[in-house]
């Protein structure tokens, strides 16, 4: 139960996210490509490969808004507790499956996949077995009994399950759960095996918080994933929880996406949420659009990172303000289910990987689209590196920007100012900084960056959110 006075200022809270919300939204810029088709988020993403979730509270699925919303606007959900273990198993043996069950059946009706959450956590234990004590062996029992049952009754329905959450410390080391203490690491491998033998068609994910930047966290899940690999064990995927603050979204959130998506596992955001603290204004919600875009984009980059799930519809819902006092506002819609800039940005995102599609900037022979004109410039070169600037005017006023050309083959960026980069093959993107993200219409961005590998060529072709500039 939350205390009065933290729900006193979240109803004051509410009036002021929606006032800034309305204002944000009508504000926030967005391309020429995403207002002209207007799709649902479901929509846009879907020519992207990827999935596009959020975790649902089953309490809600009798709000009609909610539910619409959900159906609607998401291609996978999440029980955002109604598969975890006090849930489905509250006293030993006893099972109730009401709340998992109604938010399966509730995907089918709507064409949606399930994101299975979760089978082996230190928390929303039951009291039996949080509070029981076992021996090594019986434990190693219930644990393996209780994936099993659960794994085989979603057996061909569930395609990604959570098989265990929140196994690390910050520092890399194992957290000590009550399934560490008594058995060790090998609790992982055996939850793994006995998901896999249950629905052997399921990829089985490993989950956890403050593992989205490379870190000693994030180390600590990648040594424990190779490891696994070289067992032979079945894991198929790495959960990127990505509850998030805004202007904290990693650097290394790509790179660290990337290198997991190397060792052949796919990579999903699970439970996506950027929260802020409280009061919202304007600037806060459009801050957090372009992280929510910059997360998007950090997936979108990478071919193995293939679905992303909001931790909540609404701001209304979200557990954030039950945990961190002061703090909300960290969802894609507000308190009254209206989309907040975050919603567009995310869209965005989408739409531009997957219909605006950059096509060739480096084609010299097209004429570009009129909307922006780039000049790209090398302004000193050497054997094996040059430094460049690139200024791009567009006709169109901007909140957030993305940059993309391509470098000769083997030319990489090695550093780079004024925009975050990244880089897949010859193909480059760069995306504002937080600070330079809004363009009026008729202004010029600009960025530069020092390449090595060799030299980046004068003139090279750009393109601005998809469209290809004209050479200015
Ligand atoms: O959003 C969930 C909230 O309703 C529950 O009270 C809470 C209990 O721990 O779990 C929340 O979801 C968590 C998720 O299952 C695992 N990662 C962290 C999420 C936020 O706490």
């Amino acid at each position: 139960m939350r205390p009065h006075r933290v729900r006193t200022v979240r109803r004051l809270a509410r009036a002021v996210v929606a006032a800034s919300a309305a204002v944000a939204t009508l504000a926030f810029g967005l391309t020429t490509t995403s207002q002209a088709a207007n799709p649902t988020l479901r929509e846009a993403a879907e020519p992207t490969g990827r999935f596009i979730g959020t975790a649902v509270n089953d309490g809600l699925l009798s709000n009609s808004t909610y539910r619409n919303i959900a159906s609607t606007e998401f291609s996978s959900v999440t029980a955002e507790n109604a598969m975890k273990w006090e849930s489905v198993e509250p006293q030993r043996g006893q099972f109730n499956w009401a709340g998992a069950d109604r938010l399966v059946q509730f995907a089918q009706q709507n064409d949606q996949l399930v994101y299975g959450h979760t089978l082996v956590w230190h928390s929303q234990m039951p009291d039996w077995l949080e509070n029981g004590s076992f021996s090594n062996s019986e434990l190693r029992t219930i644990m393996t009994d209780h994936v099993t049952t659960q794994v085989s009754r979603y057996r061909g329905q569930i395609p990604r399950w959570d098989v265990v959450n929140e196994a690390f410390n910050e520092d890399g080391t194992f957290r000590q759960s009550k399934f560490y203490q008594q058995l060790g690491e090998s609790y992982i491998a055996d939850s793994f095996r006995a998901a896999h033998a249950a629905d052997p068609s399921a990829k089985l994910f490993i989950n956890d918080y403050n593992v989205e930047g490379v870190n000693a966290k994030s180390d600590g899940l990648y040594r424990l994933v190779q490891r696994l690999l070289d067992q032979g064990v079945p894991i198929h995927g790495v959960g990127l929880q990505s509850h998030l603050i805004v202007g904290q979204v990693p650097g290394t959130l790509q790179q660290n996406i990337q290198r997991f998506a190397n060792l052949g596992l796919e990579v999903v955001i699970t439970e996506l949420d950027i929260r802020m603290q409280m009061p919202a204004d304007s600037s806060k919600l459009q801050r957090q659009a372009q992280d929510y875009r910059a997360v998007a984009n950090a997936c979108l980059a990478v071919d193995g990172c293939t679905g992303i799930t909001v931790w909540g519809i609404s701001d209304r819902d979200s557990w954030v303000p039950d945990v961190f006092e002061g703090q909300g506002a960290a969802c894609p819609y507000d308190e009254n289910y209206q989309p907040k800039p975050a919603y567009e940005a995310l869209r965005a995102a989408f739409v531009e990987a997957g219909g605006g599609d950059p096509g060739d900037p480096g084609d010299p022979g097209d004429p570009g689209t009129g909307s922006c004109t780039a000049v790209f410039t090398v302004s000193n070169r050497w054997s094996t590196g040059s430094v460049v600037s690139v200024s791009v005017r567009t006709t169109q006023a901007l909140n957030t920007w993305r940059v993309e050309f391509d470098l000769p083959s083997g030319v990489t960026v090695a550093s780079g100012w004024n925009g975050g980069f990244s880089q897949s093959g010859s193909r480059v993107t760069v995306t504002n900084a937080p600070y330079n993200g809004t363009v009026s219409a008729g202004g010029t961005l600009s960025f530069g960056f020092q390449t090595s590998g060799g030299a980046a060529q004068d003139g090279t072709a750009v393109s601005l959110g998809g469209q290809r500039c004209a050479a200015g």
